[in-house]
C-alpha cells in the first residue's frame, strides 16, 4: 500500500491545502508537525530547505501546488479539458496571491516596512475577494465551471490561513465565498479532518 507523510509547521499555512486535500481523497497520511524549535536540525533535509513537503513511499515531493496539483489530478479535482484545468490554475493562482500579500505583510518584521506594505496587502485582498465573490457567483457556487475543483479547496485552506492570522472571518462581506468555504468544509472527508485536527498554532 503507498504510504503518504506530510511534513509542515503545526499551522495552516501552506501545508493545510494539502491536509484538506489529502483527506479529500480519503488518503490516511502521517501528519508530520515539526515544532519552530526542531525546524533548524530539519531543513537541510528537504528538497529546498523549506516545508511543506509531501513523502509518498518514502519519496520527497516539495512546492505546495504542485502537490495540489499532482492530488487534484487524482481525485478527479482537474477539470475535464485543458480549458478546464487553466480555469483552475488561475483561480488558485488568484487565491494564493490573496494569501501571499497577507501573509508578506504579517510576517515582515521591518516595523517601518511593515506599515509602509500594510495598506497594499489590504487594497489587494479587498479586490481579489471582490473578484472572486463575482467569479463564484458566475460559476454556480464554485470557483470554475459548477463543480468543486482542488482551487476551491485551496481557496477554503487559505482563507482557514487568512482568517487565523487576521483574527477575523475573511469572507465575512462575501456571502457567495463565504458559502463556498462552508460548503468545503461540510465535505465529510474533510470535516471528518477538520473535527479531528490537532489544535494548529494558527
Ligand atoms: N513555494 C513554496 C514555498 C514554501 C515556503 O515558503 N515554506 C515556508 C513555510 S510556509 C518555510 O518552509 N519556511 C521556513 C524556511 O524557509 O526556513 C511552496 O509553495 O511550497
Amino acid at each position: 500500500m503507498t504510504t503518504y507523510k506530510l511534513t509542515y509547521f503545526n499551522i495552516t499555512g501552506l501545508g493545510e491545502p494539502i491536509r484538506y486535500l489529502l483527506s479529500y481523497g480519503g488518503i490516511k497520511f502521517e501528519d508530520q508537525r515539526v515544532s519552530f524549535e526542531e525546524w533548524p536540525a530539519l531543513k537541510p533535509k528537504m528538497p529546498l530547505g523549506q516545508m511543506p513537503v509531501l513523502e509518498i513511499d518514502g519519496k520527497q515531493y516539495n512546492q505546495s501546488k504542485a502537490i495540489m496539483r499532482f492530488l487534484g489530478k487524482k481525485f478527479n479535482l482537474y477539470g475535464s479539458d485543458d480549458y478546464e484545468a487553466l480555469e483552475i490554475d488561475a483561480a488558485a493562482d488568484s487565491a494564493d496571491d490573496m494569501r501571499q500579500a497577507i501573509s508578506s505583510y504579517h510576517w515582515e518584521e521591518d516595523a517601518e516596512h511593515k506599515k509602509k506594505m500594510k495598506d497594499g496587502a489590504f487594497k489587494k485582498m479587498a479586490f481579489l475577494l471582490d473578484k472572486l465573490e463575482e467569479q463564484v457567483k458566475k460559476n454556480g457556487g464554485y470557483l470554475v465551471r459548477g463543480k468543486l475543483s482542488w482551487a476551491d479547496i485551496l481557496y477554503a485552506a487559505l482563507c482557514d490561513y487568512l482568517c487565523n492570522i487576521l483574527g477575523y472571518n475573511v469572507n465575512k462581506d462575501h456571502v457567495e465565498l463565504k458559502k463556498l468555504v462552508d460548503k468545503v468544509a461540510a465535505t465529510p472527508n474533510i470535516k471528518a479532518y477538520l473535527d479531528k485536527r490537532p489544535k494548529t498554532q494558527m
